[in-house]
Parts: C-alpha cells; sequence; structure tokens
C-alpha cells in the first residue's frame, strides 16, 4: 500500500532505550500495531503484517535511523522520527542526530520540517534522568523554533515502588495501597523539579515538561500531551502548520490552529 506523501505534523522523539517513545506513538495514534517505516525517499524499509495477534516483519533494511518516517496505518497524520541510539554516548550518533534536528528545523520544504521535539526521560530510572545524554542534548543541540517537550515517562512506577517501599518499612497492604499514590505524587513532583532545575540552567533548555503515566494501558489519554505540544508551538512552527493545513485540510492540523 502506497500512503499519500502529503504534509504531515512530524515529531522527532527522544530518549533511550525503553524510555517508552514507541508506546507514546501507538497511544498518539490509537493502536498497538508497529509503525510502517518509510526511509526519506518514502520507500518502505520496514512493514508488518497482524497474524493471529503477532507483528510479522514483512520487509526490513536492519536498523532504522533517525532520517526514517514511522508512520502509522492507523493515524497517517502524524510522521514520527526515532533518534536511535545516540544516547549510547557515541559521538558520530549524536552529529547525525544534531545535523538531522538543525536541517529540519530549518527545512526550507514545509512537508520535511519538524514541528515539536519529545524528549522522553523514564522516571522508573530516577537514578539516572539526566545523564551525559541529556546534558548534551540540552547543551549543544540549538532545535530553533521547534519546541523540545521533556516527557517525564512511566510515572507510575513510582507509586508501585512507594508501595513496596511502605510495606517494607511495616505498613499493612491495606495501608500501603492507600498511602501508595500519595507517596508516587510527592516523588513525582521531585523528580519533575530537579530534572528543571537541571535543564533549565542548560544552553538550550526545553520549553515545556510533562508526566506522563501509564502510557502502556490501552486508551491511556494523550489530549494533554497534544495540547502541551500545541502551546508550546512558536509562530514559525505554527505557521508551517497552517499552510500545511491548508493545502491538506487536514483536521487535526486545524485544530493545533484553532487551539493556539
Ligand atoms: N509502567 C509503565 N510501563 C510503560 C509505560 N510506557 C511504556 N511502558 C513499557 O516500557 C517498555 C518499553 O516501552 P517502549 O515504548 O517500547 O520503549 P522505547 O524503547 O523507548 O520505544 C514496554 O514494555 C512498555 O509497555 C508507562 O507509562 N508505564
Ligand atoms: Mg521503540
Amino acid at each position: 500500500m502506497q500512503i499519500d506523501r502529503i504534509p504531515h505534523f512530524r515529531i522527532l522523539v527522544m530518549g533511550r532505550a525503553n524510555a517508552g517513545k514507541t508506546t507514546i506513538l501507538q497511544r498518539v495514534c490509537n493502536t498497538t500495531d508497529q509503525p510502517e517505516i518509510f526511509d526519506g525517499n518514502g520507500v518502505k524499509v520496514c512493514h508488518y503484517m497482524k497474524l493471529n495477534g503477532a507483528h510479522i516483519k514483512l520487509v526490513q533494511r536492519g536498523v532504522h535511523i533517525i532520517e526514517d518516517e514511522l508512520v502509522f496505518q492507523s493515524n497517517q497524520q502524524f510522521v514520527f522520527h526515532d533518534s536511535c541510539g545516540f544516547e549510547a554516548g557515541e559521538e558520530a550518533e549524536f552529529d547525525k542526530m544534531k545535523k538531522f534536528v538543525t536541517e529540519h528545523a530549518k527545512a526550507t520544504k514545509l512537508e520535511k520540517r519538524i514541528h515539536a521535539i519529545w524528549y522522553c526521560i523514564p522516571l522508573n530510572e530516577m537514578h539516572r534522568m539526566v545523564t551525559a545524554a541529556e546534558m548534551k542534548f540540552f547543551n549543544e543541540c540549538d532545535s530553533g523554533h521547534v519546541p523540545v517537550i521533556v516527557l517525564l515517562t512511566k510515572a507510575d512506577t513510582l507509586s508501585l515502588d512507594a508501595f513496596q517501599e511502605l510495606k517494607k518499612k511495616g505498613s499493612t497492604v491495606d495501608d500501603a495501597r492507600k498511602r501508595a499514590p500519595e507517596v508516587g505524587k510527592e516523588v513525582q513532583k521531585c523528580c519533575l523539579d530537579k530534572v528543571k532545575d537541571w535543564l533549565d540552567k542548560l544552553e538550550f533548555p526545553p520549553q515545556n515538561y510533562l508526566v506522563l503515566t501509564s502510557m502502556q494501558q490501552k486508551g491511556a489519554d494523550c489530549e494533554e500531551l497534544l495540547k502541551c505540544t500545541a502551546s508550546a508551538l512558536t509562530e514559525e512552527g505554527l505557521q508551517g502548520l497552517l499552510i500545511s493545513s491548508q493545502q491538506s485540510n487536514l483536521g487535526l492540523c486545524m485544530e493545533f490552529a484553532i487551539m493556539k
């Protein structure tokens, strides 16, 4: 199947492996399917077929790269790019990512322009929320008018941890269950404050922060995420969207524009 290459809402999603990136994209597109992957020229490099509930890979070029476009059948208005692995600390990978961001932030061809960057930091790794990779990105990567939103993912795991901790300290199961959400919330706030504190003083700090909870659950709400993304769009980013929405009549783009 050929997907029409019309202007899309294009998002770069970043963050280490297991941060919950793919899960967020699936929720936004309301699917449990894997994305189809196209190279920068629209040629399909990876296609999955669902067979007895399992995703079978039909075409594969090997690992995907940042230029690849991830598109979900269920909502083709979104095109995603996955930063894939600069977080491992390799200079060459970082440079590739930086080049991609710089080029696509300023892309003269509107349909290639990225509108937003979602940078995922998982809260189940509290001891390493801001690593060298995050420092390097927010210190060295100028995304221009393209907003970067930090997504603190897997916040639900904090309540689970709190529950275990309370029990260890002698609470009954009932009591621990009652108090865990509240304690989890406190830890969450603490994490958010810490991350803000670290990142806001760097050279190119994020525009916004958002905590995401239980995104692995089908039907998790993405409204907050989309609203937050829309409100972070700058005039220039918005202009791109307005024009692309006129060309393609994308309902979603209009929503973004109106919400502004
Ligand atoms: N508890 C919890 N698990 C999550 C959440 N989001 C994703 N996960 C799980 O984390 C794992 C990695 O998620 P994935 O989206 O594949 O991460 P990626 O490597 O960044 O694409 C999967 O097992 C997900 O089900 C969340 O909000 N809460
Ligand atoms: Mg993934």
